[in-house]
């Protein structure tokens, strides 16, 4: 039986993903619009992840015995206007996003819930790599994004990457 507290937190978790994942559609409409297809399979691609994370602790939480309630998904909120914007809030939303795995650990880790602490290791690393991903287009970006040819290079890298489950 899982903690009740612990279990609601991993509830809401499923949401702060699906949130995710809505933000970077969000992002990748965005590109799409402005002609960058390869940023755009970027975050649609990290949307799909996002989606996988949810249905993750979704199954964890049915494994668990517990009854998952779904929330509504709020609209993506970000104004995006310069080609930078959705790396820049993508940054600060992955490092959002690792506090709120942190705290989930926090809790089950003050009940001993070795479980729940197990489960969420996996998350935790992702999350590392999630930041480091979301760093280094930013600081690719404002290194090179500003150059014609050096910002359609960078775009066609992207449009190479794949979705793998
Ligand atoms: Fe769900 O991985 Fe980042 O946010």
């Amino acid at each position: 039986m899982l903690n009740q507290k612990v279990a609601d937190l991993l509830n809401d978790q499923i949401n702060k993903e699906m949130y995710s994942a809505y933000l970077y559609l969000d992002f990748a409409n965005f590109y799409a619009y402005k002609g960058l297809n390869g940023y755009a399979n970027w975050y649609n691609i990290q949307a799909k992840e996002e989606m996988d994370h949810a249905i993750g602790i979704l199954q964890y939480l049915q494994d668990n015995d517990y009854q998952v309630t779904l929330q509504a998904i709020d609209k993506p909120d970000k104004e995006l206007k310069h080609l930078d914007d959705p790396l820049k809030y993508g940054l600060e939303h992955e490092q959002y996003v690792t506090s709120l795995i942190h705290n989930i650990y926090d809790a089950a880790h003050e009940i001993k819930d070795y479980r729940t602490m197990k489960f969420l290791d996996w998350y935790v690393s992702e999350q590392g790599e999630e930041e480091k991903n979301a760093s280094d287009l930013l600081s690719q970006f404002e290194l090179f994004g500003h150059d014609p040819k050096s910002l359609y290079s960078l775009n066609s890298e992207l449009a190479q990457r794949t979705y793998t489950q």
